[in-house]
C-alpha cells in the first residue's frame, strides 16, 4: 500500500496566511467582533447528531474559519477521513485499520476489511453481550452456590477502565439500580480492597476486561479476585460462575480458567481508548440494558455519519479540531479545559484526558521526522459549578490562555426546583464574563475604591465553544464522545501524527518490571540506575518491611 504521509501543515500557503491573519485578529477583543458583527453568534453555530455547537466566542473571524479551512484541505482532510472510514492501515506504526466506527454500524451496513465483514462480527458479538446481559439482569445466571448476582465488578485499566466508568457515572439514571457496579483499575491494592469490602463473593460478579490479557494491573487485580473469590467459595469450578473476560486474548483467557464461552472477543483494531462502544462496554451494558446501549451506539454514528458526509464548514468535530490547532500552535494555548455543567459527566473531563493526550501527545510526524509545531494540548477539567469555586480564578484572571469547552444541557434528569436553571445561568455567565470581561471603566461605575480597580477588572477575551443538547441520554453520550474521538482525528491529521499509537506508555511499564525484581531481590542492583533512582530504591527496601 502507497505510504500516504500529509504535506507539512507548516508547509502550506494557508498556515503562513494564518501566521500573519493571526497577528490582526490576537489584539482583536471579542467585544469588537461581537459589536461589529451582530450575526456572528447566528452564523457561528453548527448542529450534528443532536449536538450544538456555539463557537462564536472564539477569538475568530469569517477569515480566520477560511483559512483553517483550507488547511484542513490542504492536509487532505478529507482524504484521510475515507480511509478511516475504509479500513485501511492508518495505524501506522501498528500496521493497523482503526476502526471504532464500524462498532456502531447499523446490522444492516457492511464493511469489509482485510476480507472480513467486521459488521457482522461486531453485531454477533453485540447478540451475545445482550443475551448475557439480560441473564444477569433478570437474575437467570447464578453464581456458584445459586445465588442471583448482585455485585458487578470491572477489573480494566487506562482504556479498558476509564470509559465503562465513565459511561457507568454518565448513564446512572438509566441503571438498574438493584445491581452495584464497582471499577477497579490501580495496582495498589486498595483499590481491590476498597471496591469488595462490602461485597459478597457469592453474588458477585468479575468482568476481567483486557484486550491483551497481560496487562500487569490488570492481571494482578485479577488473581486478587480469585483468591477473594475461592477464599469462600474453595472450588475452582466456581470460577466459570463468577468470572467472564472481555478480550482479544482467547488463550490466556482460558488459562486463567474463565469458560471461553463466556468472553465477549473484539479486534486489534479497536484502539483501547475508542473501545468504550465495544464489548469492553459489558458493564455499562449490564448497567442501562440493551436497549440503551444500542441508543448510545446510534448516537454515536449519527455523529460518525456527520463527520462523513457533512461539509467541514458546518461539520462539529472538524470545527473542533481546527480551533484546537489554531489555538496550540498560533496562540501558543498548552491546555483546554473541558467543563460539563452536569454532575453526571463528571468523569468526562478524566476520559477526555485519556482520549485527547494519548491520540495526540506525539512528538514525531508518521514519517519519524521530528514535528515542528505543539502537538496535542493538555485537557483537564471538573463539572461546573464545583471549578467555579476553584481555578476559574486563573482562567479569568491568570496568564494563560485557556480555551475552554462548555457542556449542557436543556433539562435535568432530576429537576430539583430551580436548580438546573441555576446551574445553566451560571454556565452562560462564566462564557459571557470569560469573553467580554468587565473594563477598569465599568469597574469605576460600580463605586469600587481606586486601590481595587485593576484587581477588579476582567480583561476578557477568553474563548470558549459552547456544546449544548437537550438531554444527556445513552444517544447524547454516545454522539459526544464520537465528538471529541473525530475532532482528535481532525488535529492528528493535521499535525501528521499517528493519533492511535501510544509507544509513550512503553518505556515506564519496562522499567518497572525491571524494579520489581529487583525489589524482591532476584536481579542484583549494579549501576543500571542513576544515583537518584538507586538511592530511592535502597530507601524504599530499607522501609517497605517496617511499622
Ligand atoms: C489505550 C491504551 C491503553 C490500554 C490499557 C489496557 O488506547 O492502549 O490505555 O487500554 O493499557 O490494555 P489492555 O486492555 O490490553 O489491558
Amino acid at each position: 500500500m502507497a505510504r500516504t504521509v500529509p504535506p507539512r501543515v507548516t508547509s502550506l500557503p494557508a498556515w503562513k496566511a494564518l501566521e500573519s491573519h493571526h497577528k490582526e485578529i490576537a489584539p482583536r477583543p471579542l467585544r469588537e467582533l461581537f459589536s461589529e458583527d451582530p450575526g456572528r453568534a447566528k452564523r457561528m453555530r453548527a448542529e450534528g447528531a443532536g449536538l450544538l455547537l456555539d463557537y462564536s466566542k472564539n477569538r475568530i473571524n469569517d477569515r480566520t474559519l477560511e483559512l483553517l479551512l483550507e488547511l484542513a484541505e490542504g492536509c487532505r482532510l478529507s482524504h484521510h477521513i475515507r480511509t478511516m472510514f475504509e479500513g485501511q492501515h492508518i495505524n501506522k506504526t501498528e500496521n493497523r485499520a482503526v476502526l471504532h466506527v464500524a462498532l456502531r454500524m447499523p446490522k444492516s451496513a457492511s464493511l469489509v476489511v482485510d476480507g472480513v465483514d467486521v459488521v457482522k462480527e461486531v453485531h454477533e458479538v453485540l447478540e451475545r453481550m445482550e443475551r448475557f446481559a439480560r441473564k444477569i439482569r433478570d437474575q437467570s445466571w447464578k453464581g456458584a452456590t445459586g445465588r442471583s448476582i448482585k455485585n458487578i465488578v470491572n477489573i480494566g485499566i487506562g482504556g479498558s477502565d476509564l470509559g465503562p466508568v465513565m459511561a457507568y457515572e454518565a448513564l446512572r439514571f438509566f441503571s438498574d439500580r438493584r445491581l452495584v457496579f464497582r471499577f477497579v483499575s490501580n495496582i495498589d491494592g486498595t483499590d481491590f480492597a476498597e471496591a469488595t469490602r462490602d461485597l459478597d463473593p457469592e453474588e458477585t460478579l468479575f468482568i476481567v476486561s483486557s484486550k491483551t490479557f497481560t496487562t500487569l494491573e490488570t492481571m494482578t487485580n485479577a488473581h486478587t479476585a480469585r483468591r477473594w473469590l475461592l477464599e469462600k467459595l474453595k472450588k475452582e469450578e466456581s470460577i466459570r460462575h463468577h468470572f467472564v473476560a472481555v478480550s482479544t486474548n482467547a488463550a490466556a483467557v482460558s488459562s486463567f480458567g474463565i469458560d471461553t464461552s463466556n468472553m465477549f472477543g473484539f479486534w486489534d483494531w479497536v484502539g483501547g481508548r475508542y473501545s468504550m462502544d465495544s464489548a469492553i462496554g459489558l458493564s455499562t451494558m449490564i448497567a442501562v440494558g440493551p436497549e440503551n446501549f444500542r441508543e448510545m451506539l446510534a448516537g454515536f454514528h449519527a455523529m460518525d455519519e456527520h463527520f462523513r458526509n457533512t461539509p467541514f464548514a458546518r461539520n462539529l468535530p472538524v470545527l473542533m479540531g481546527l480551533l484546537t490547532v489554531w489555538y496550540a500552535n498560533f496562540f501558543k494555548s498548552q491546555t483546554v479545559a473541558v467543563l460539563p455543567y452536569d454532575q453526571y459527566l463528571k468523569r468526562f473531563p478524566a476520559y477526555l484526558q485519556q482520549l485527547t493526550m494519548e491520540s495526540n501527545g506525539k512528538h514525531v510526524h508518521l514519517d519519524g521526522s521530528p514535528v515542528d509545531t505543539a502537538t496535542g494540548p493538555i485537557y483537564w477539567g471538573e463539572p461546573g459549578t464545583n471549578g467555579q469555586h476553584s481555578f476559574y480564578q486563573l482562567i479569568h484572571q491568570g496568564t494563560h490562555l485557556i480555551p475552554i469547552d462548555f457542556i449542557g444541557f436543556a433539562r435535568s434528569k432530576n429537576p430539583l426546583g430551580d436548580h438546573h436553571d441555576i446551574l445553566m445561568a451560571n454556565l452562560l455567565a462564566q462564557g459571557e464574563a470569560l469573553a467580554f470581561g468587565k473594563t477598569a471603566d465599568e469597574v469605576r461605575a460600580d463605586g469600587v475604591a481606586e486601590l481595587q480597580v485593576p484587581h477588579r477588572t476582567f480583561e476578557g477575551n477568553r474563548p470558549s465553544n459552547t456544546i449544548l443538547a437537550p438531554e444527556l441520554t445513552p444517544g447524547t453520550l454516545g454522539a459526544l464522545v464520537a465528538l471529541y474521538e473525530h475532532s482528535v482525528f481532525t488535529s492528528g491529521i493535521l499535525w501528521g501524527i499517528d493519533s492511535f499509537d501510544q509507544w509513550g506508555v512503553e518505556l515506564g511499564k519496562v522499567m518497572a518490571v525491571r524494579i520489581i525484581g529487583e525489589i524482591a531481590g532476584k536481579t542484583p542492583q549494579g549501576k543500571v540506575h542513576d544515583s537518584g533512582t538507586a538511592a530511592l530504591l535502597d530507601w524504599y527496601r530499607e522501609n517497605r518491611k517496617k511499622d
